[in-house]
């Protein structure tokens, strides 16, 4: 065996043990609702020296941003302060998808460092649109191309470099990935309702695997001296929110959307994501969780599915580094998911699991969307509309929605059906 063959068989074991571990720990899971723990969960209307939250005022100038440096140094990380320039510059522009939509692709990079990285927003607008509509924003996981056949989808220059690392796809030629991811991206059916759709390959902000944040964006915003981020500050997921603001500041600036009405959408790690973008950045007028599960919506303290240490010790690279004194020490945390949810308010925030996604805790997602409720009553007068959690494909919708369908984990026509009728509801 040659050095490269045996570097590939180190690879292939290395796959082959976290996929064992992956499924291991996932067989290994508590998924009885009998041993879950019981608990007491931060009070999201006390602040932490006792005064209590009962009007708007102190919860936006005093126990909102409490929660929030909470989250940015114990949960996700902060970001940096620092601000990157960046050069925005719209590389194609036409009719797709058979005459229904305007596509438009727009490359987003530093300026002081015009290659890397280089983000990759694809647009499609309603064509039939009269004047500037609102928008769903969400990450994709495999590629900009992957979300619909539609030819014209530039292929990212990182899939070729970053995503071909890995093993599975290394012989993978990109152009056979096309459309690959479309069941998970209902195009027609948001575009037919008056809603463009704007997404980002999350690998174009931050390849997704722990390499001590030498690619993506973090080297962008290290101090002198600084080769990696401090213990409080962001790991993937921060870079990951922060590529979506960048994006809503591009939406801003387009004619044809209106900035004032983007849905900020992620399923899963990118649920995680789209929930920690819309805590951090109220420009974002809906924040939809789908299936995010451990450190997205699911209750922590819970320990149901995938646990903290689970998830730190599987993705070191997603969370700060003091989110590991959580580990198998879940009472400790001075915040709970709920309060995540809470920070969204009091925009439109729409949580939804799938029945058999036990990993991602389902009923943990939903005691979340229920336990932010007091925050959203004490500000709009309106929380969930179930102090129970409804029976499978029974959404219940408002200002804060919830539902569980049937099914995997994944993102459905049913999912999207669901959110562009509360879209509708308070984007329109
Ligand atoms: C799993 C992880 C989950 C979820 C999921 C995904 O392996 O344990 O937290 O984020 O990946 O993103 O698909």
């Amino acid at each position: 065996m040659n050095r490269i063959q045996s570097g590939w068989m180190t690879l292939l074991l290395a796959g082959a043990c976290l996929i064992a571990m992956n499924v291991h720990s996932q067989e290994e899971a508590n998924y009885d609702e009998s041993k879950v723990p019981s608990f007491t969960l931060p009070d999201p209307l006390f602040c932490q020296d006792g005064t209590k939250v009962d009007n708007a005022g102190i919860w936006t100038n005093k126990r909102r941003p409490e929660i929030y440096a909470l989250f940015a140094s114990q949960v996700y990380g902060k970001t940096p302060d620092k601000k990157v320039e960046l050069t925005f510059e719209v590389f194609d522009e036409g009719e797709a998808l058979g005459g229904k939509a305007i596509r438009r692709q727009v490359a987003f990079y530093p300026k002081a460092e015009p290659h890397q990285p280089r983000m990759e927003l694809l647009i499609y607008i309603p064509k039939a649109a009269s004047g500037p509509v609102p928008a769903f924003v969400m990450p994709n996981f495999q590629g900009n191309h992957t979300i619909n056949a539609d030819p014209g989808i530039h292929i990212s220059s990182n899939w070729m470099t970053e995503f071909r690392k890995d093993d599975k796809n290394k012989d993978t030629d990109p152009e056979s990935t096309r459309g690959k991811a479309s069941s998970r991206w209902s195009v027609d059916r948001i575009l037919d309702a008056g809603f463009a759709l704007a997404t980002i390959w999350y690998y174009d902000i931050d390849p997704d695997y722990d390499d001590g944040f030498q690619n993506g964006i973090h080297p962008l915003f290290y101090d002198a001296g600084q080769n990696e981020p401090r213990p409080d500050q962001w790991g993937s997921i921060g870079a990951w929110a922060w590529g979506l603001s960048r994006a809503l500041d591009y939406l801003e600036s387009d004619q044809d959307i209106d900035g004032s009405r983007v849905a900020v959408m992620g399923h899963s790690r990118l649920g995680k994501t789209a929930l920690w973008a819309g805590a951090s950045d109220e420009r974002f007028a809906m924040v939809i969780s789908n299936d995010s599960g451990c450190g997205g919506a699911a209750l922590s303290r819970r320990r149901f599915g995938e646990t903290v240490n689970r998830i730190n010790h599987a993705f070191p690279h997603w969370f700060c580094d003091n989110f590991n004194r959580y580990n198998n020490n879940e009472d400790a945390l001075p915040v709970d998911q709920h309060m995540l949810i809470a920070l969204c308010a009091p925009r439109p925030v729409y949580v939804a699991s799938a029945q058999d996604d036990r990993w991602a805790d389902p009923r943990g997602e939903f005691l979340s969307a229920k336990y932010a409720s007091p925050v959203y009553r004490l500000l709009t007068g309106q929380g969930l509309n179930a102090s129970e959690m409804p029976d499978v494909n029974q959404p219940v919708q408002g200002r804060v929605s919830y539902h569980i369908r049937t099914g995997k984990h994944d993102v459905t026509d049913y999912d999207w059906e669901q959110y562009i009728n509360v879209a509708s509801r308070f984007l329109k």
